[in-house]
């Protein structure tokens, strides 16, 4: 529905970014809740600055990746913390690959006064309130993101799609609303959550 402001000069092609391998896995936007969208990789979009500067609304929800050459960059904008887990069909991972995980920003966990908290090491966390992944082959289903970021894992096994979740006892009043300075200013001046994944 959003997916119009954020074509960016060049394809909308998830296809490409999965490689002939997996072409029987057609990206899909379940719910609707996500827009795919492809970068021109001429445009080096390899960290999360880079996003911003080549004009992707950090506000909206999507999913982009570049498709030209390895490493593929894709980039999870405001990935979803209203369920447990969600799984992103546009990213897949093929045996072999090599990923890294870098991921940072913050979420509305709801309730009352202070309630936004970083989406990688929330403080406090009381055990919840942490952004997690699963890549099928590398990691043993979802895990805390803080627990695998910014190293390299290797896919094995067969692979499969992305998924990302978070950890909370309500969900209903979660989302990137109502933005607030969190427990200890821990989301002053910073943006809403995001994933970014090298798939080398
Ligand atoms: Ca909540």
């Amino acid at each position: 529905m959003r997916a119009s402001t954020l074509i960016l000069p060049a394809l909308v092609a998830a296809v490409a970014l999965a490689g002939p391998a997996s072409a029987g896995n057609a990206p899909v936007s379940p719910g609707g809740a996500d827009t795919t969208t492809s970068t021109d990789a001429g445009t080096t979009i390899s960290t999360y600055a880079d996003l911003i500067r080549a004009g992707v609304d950090p506000n909206l929800q999507s999913v982009t990746c570049s498709t030209q050459s390895f490493p593929v960059h894709c980039f999870v904008i405001e990935p979803t913390v209203t369920q447990e887990a969600t799984t992103y069909p546009a990213i897949q991972f093929q045996p072999g690959q090599r990923v890294v995980i870098e991921a940072g920003g913050c979420v509305q966990t709801g309730g009352r006064g202070l309630t936004w908290k970083r989406y990688v090491n929330p403080s406090p966390n009381n055990g919840l309130y942490h952004g997690t992944i699963a890549i099928p082959g590398a990691t043993n289903g979802l895990v805390v993101i803080q627990n695998v970021i910014n190293r390299p894992l290797l896919v094995g096994a067969n692979g499969g799609a992305l998924q990302l979740g978070y950890q909370d006892d309500g969900y209903s009043d979660n989302g990137y609303s109502a933005h607030d300075n969190g427990t200890g200013d821990q989301c002053k001046n910073v943006e809403n959550a995001w994933v970014h994944i090298t798939i080398s």
